[in-house]
């Protein structure tokens, strides 16, 4: 698939220490998401694509530790990017997740569906059309910032190489895949972008 670099963006969901092996919420092989995704963008870069990442921000006592292990606290090192994540062509850095009774899963969305992270209004600033996905964790954050990204009306791509799952419950990542399909997201190899 050929990209028009100047009006796509690339999207890096959430590849923290948390939720790589190792982490407070660890996926497995969730760090496996790295070399494609740092491959793909300095290829945003290369050719004049904006690169954004995003990182899951929770202050102490968050809302989401109701449901989920303590994780990406604000300023922890669960909650840096992995060390191996390439920062240099990124853009811009968005964090979610931050207020203390609002979780985020999306990337442009917060939970309640109503509080914006600033994502959609960057994009349409910069008549940016298409996004590419990919990070951690495929049946949560991914899968919501896909959907939300074609809600809007964006052309959605999830690189299926470069997204890993938390599989919890069981089943959630092929349900999540499949819900993708039904939104109209298309999911494709990093390799066969061009
Ligand atoms: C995530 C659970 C809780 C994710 C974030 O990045 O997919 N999952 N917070
Ligand atoms: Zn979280």
């Amino acid at each position: 698939m050929t990209i028009d670099y100047a009006r796509s963006a690339l999207i890096i969901v959430d590849v923290q220490n948390d939720f790589c092996p190792g982490g407070a919420l660890g996926v497995e092989s969730g760090d496996d998401v790295i070399l494609p995704l740092n491959r793909l963008s300095f290829k945003f870069a290369e050719n004049g694509g904006r690169v954004i990442a995003t990182q899951d921000w929770h202050p102490r006592g968050h809302i989401s530790f109701e449901t989920w292990p303590e994780h990406c606290v604000m300023g922890s090192r669960g909650a840096e990017f992995h060390e191996k994540l390439d920062l240099k062509p990124v853009n811009l850095i968005i964090r979610k997740g931050f207020r203390p009774e609002l979780d985020s899963y999306s990337a442009f969305f917060e939970n309640d569906r109503k509080t914006s992270t600033g994502l959609a209004g960057f994009l349409k600033s910069l008549s940016i059309d298409q996004v590419l996905i990919g990070g951690l964790a495929t049946d949560y954050c991914v899968l919501y910032t896909a959907l939300d990204a074609a809600t809007l009306g964006l052309k959605t791509i999830v690189l299926k190489d470069a997204v890993r799952g938390v599989g919890i419950p069981e089943g959630s990542i092929e349900k999540a895949l499949k819900q993708l399909e039904e939104a109209g997201v298309l999911l494709i190899d990093s390799a066969d972008i061009r």
